[in-house]
């Protein structure tokens, strides 16, 4: 089968241009992969050319072998659609997991996001906890979120609890919480071990005065659990934005009736009781 027409690259090429249409992707910002199922995989390889062994920068045992959409280090995701070919390619890892080759696209001299390292080992580790069921993680620079980590103590907890608040459904599509790395240098294999540490309990990592990285199963679940967190946080700058303190809200034991209904799990560490002096109280 044509690469171009696989099912997954449709799908990979849809969420690029609902990311580039939401404003997250200003110039090259933002990138994503996808591990491939071992049919996808089966499905294109007759339009392989592998090229040379590269190092990753960083070592992803467990994902020896396997096969990844990656967008490309530069490229722009405005550009997705209409230049597939240059903008994102398909890499094939070594049995080590630290080298990988370019086995389709990134055309010209393209090389994978220069955020590899971080998307690898957020794949390794979310494919160990979730029994293989998650192959999309998705970085971008949402600007809400981003907003949101110039005011609010840079703490898990704060975080998850003030984005819980803001939207009723929150707590129901990401109810494990969201995980905070500060400053760092972006595409080094330091803030990849960061990350993939948050990683390992969460499926979000904001990445302070940066951006967020989102984990799932499919393109619709991770696109749709980047956009709620990035719309809680545009209510959550709203909200601030009107004034320091909100008025009402929801309280921690509204969230445990709703966790009861919900048949989620809501850890207490995040319904704190607050006090006069904290963020949002
Ligand atoms: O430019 O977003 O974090 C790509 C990035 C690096
Ligand atoms: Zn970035």
């Amino acid at each position: 089968m044509e690469v171009l027409k696989a099912g997954f690259v449709q799908g990979f090429m849809r969420m690029a241009q609902d990311g580039w249409e939401q404003g997250w992707h200003e110039r090259n910002g933002g990138n994503l992969s996808y591990r491939l199922c071992l049919e996808e995989a089966k499905s294109v390889e007759k339009e392989f050319a592998p090229g040379q062994w590269q190092e990753i920068g960083a070592s992803v045992p467990a994902l020896a072998g396997a096969y990844f959409l990656v967008t490309g280090s530069g490229k722009y995701f405005r550009n997705v659609a209409i230049q597939p070919e240059e903008s994102f390619g398909i890499i094939e890892l070594d049995e080590k997991g630290e080298n990988y080759r370019i086995c389709w696209g990134l055309a010209n001299g393209g090389r994978p996001t220069s955020e590899l390292p971080s998307h690898l080992m957020n794949h390794e580790v979310k494919a160990g906890a979730t029994g293989g069921r998650h192959r999309v993680i998705y970085h971008c620079h949402p600007a809400n979120t981003i907003a949101l980590t110039f005011v609010l103590p840079l703490s898990d907890e704060v975080f998850t609890r003030e984005l819980w608040e803001m939207a009723t459904e929150c707590p129901v599509v990401f109810p494990e919480g969201i995980g905070v790395v500060p400053w760092m240098v972006p595409g080094g294999k330091d803030i990849a071990v960061a990350t993939s540490e948050l990683m390992k309990r969460y499926n979000v990592a904001i990445w302070a005065h940066h951006g967020m990285f989102c984990s799932g199963a499919d393109f619709d679940e991770t696109f749709g659990l980047m956009h709620t967190v990035e719309k809680s946080a545009e209510i959550l700058v709203k909200v601030l934005s009107m004034q320091p303190y909100k008025r009402q809200t929801i309280q921690p034991d509204e969230f445990r009736r709703l966790a009861v209904d919900f048949k989620v799990k809501l850890p207490e560490q995040f319904l704190y009781e607050k006090h006069e002096s904290q963020a949002g109280r």
